[in-house]
């Protein structure tokens, strides 16, 4: 009798070690997964689709037209951001584990739609009529001005009230001139098409002549970099002695590229940027990535009253000491000084 009852409890012992380690198994952390769901709307209630939430670095999911979204099979806590050009959410991002199953989000547009500008004129200087600017920067009472066309560009220092030329530079047949700028107490002088920069003293002394591994359009600095454009939306930050990017900001409105950018400013923090072909500046705020200002210069010449061919607007300069905006065209007769005037 005794043997009969130690051998079914050695059986029911045997069971029950399996069971429990088999238990343990199943309990351990990285087998618990669990899912989120919710809805994100707008702050009437409706739901808003294609919402992109991104959840940790593990992957997205994105709502549908009700505004639902599920994410399953979750191994661990993790962060939700909900993401759409345009939006903003509340919460912007918040975490999870598998104790909350449940987490909605309310959208709300961003109201960053650029300031428009329009203009008033300050003071008018004589600018010469063969000069094709590309790039203008101002210093002490003069201005620097790179000028374009193959044959006729040159690097020329120019003085702000009589428009005479102090010193200049001759690039030569082959090079069209671009946009120019001055850093470290030297003036860049980018060109179109022939990868070169020509680097100048402040009194045009060409110092060095050197390979540029980039399209260039326009040109300014931060003080640090150079800053970049070339008829794209795009504008670059240039490490000013290696030549490589360091950063490049992709300029839109409204999520539409804006192309053809040209000559720039760097002033207070924010790059100013002449639209090729039209009578626009842009203010371009490059830590947030957004078109802050629309300056609309229309009218600010009257090609009529003059007898050669106007070209298009290009040229900004800034006067830091004296907070004076400066901008020209391409064979204008006139440089302006303006006040921007909100819309
Ligand atoms: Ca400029």
């Amino acid at each position: 009798m005794i043997k009969k009852q130690i051998i079914p409890l050695f059986i029911l012992l045997i069971v029950l070690t399996l069971t429990c380690s088999s238990c343990g198994n199943n309990l351990s952390i990285s087998e618990i997964t669990y899912n989120v769901s919710g809805y994100v709307t707008d702050i009437n209630g409706v739901g808003m689709e294609n919402v992109i939430l991104n959840f940790a670095s593990q992957g997205s999911t994105q709502t549908k037209a009700d505004g639902y979204y599920q994410i399953t099979g979750l191994k661990k806590e993790i962060s939700i951001t909900p993401a759409l050009d345009g939006y903003s959410f509340e919460p912007n991002t918040t975490t999870v584990n598998q104790e909350q199953n449940n987490v909605d989000f309310i959208g709300q547009k961003d109201n960053h739609s650029p300031q428009r500008y329009t203009f008033k004129i300050i003071n008018e200087y004589p600018h010469d009529i063969e000069a094709f600017t590309q790039g203008l920067y101002y210093e002490k009472d003069s201005f620097y001005e790179g000028t374009g066309l193959y044959g006729q560009s040159d690097m020329r220092k120019v003085d702000l009230q009589t428009g005479e030329i102090l010193d200049i530079y001759k690039l030569g047949n082959q090079y069209f001139g671009e946009g120019i700028t001055l850093l470290n107490e030297k003036i860049y002088q980018s060109t179109w098409k022939s990868n070169t920069m020509f680097i100048y003293d402040k009194h045009l002394n060409l110092i060095k002549k050197t390979q540029f591994p980039f399209y260039c359009w326009g040109l300014t600095d931060d003080d640090l970099y150079l800053i970049m454009s070339d008829g794209t939306s795009l504008i670059r930050y240039i490490d000013p002695d290696k030549y490589e990017v360091s950063k490049e900001i992709k300029v839109t409105i409204n999520n539409e590229p804006i192309n053809n950018i040209n000559e720039l400013e760097y002033i207070n923090g924010k790059i100013y940027a002449n639209i090729w072909q039209s009578n626009t500046i842009i203010i371009i705020n490059p830590h947030k990535k957004k078109v802050d200002g629309i300056i609309d210069l229309s009218g600010i010449i009257n090609p009529h009253l003059y007898q050669h061919e106007l070209n298009v607007l290009n040229g900004i300069a800034y006067d830091p000491d004296g907070d004076r905006l400066f901008v020209t065209g391409k064979l204008w007769p006139k440089l302006f000084e303006i006040e921007l005037i909100p819309k």
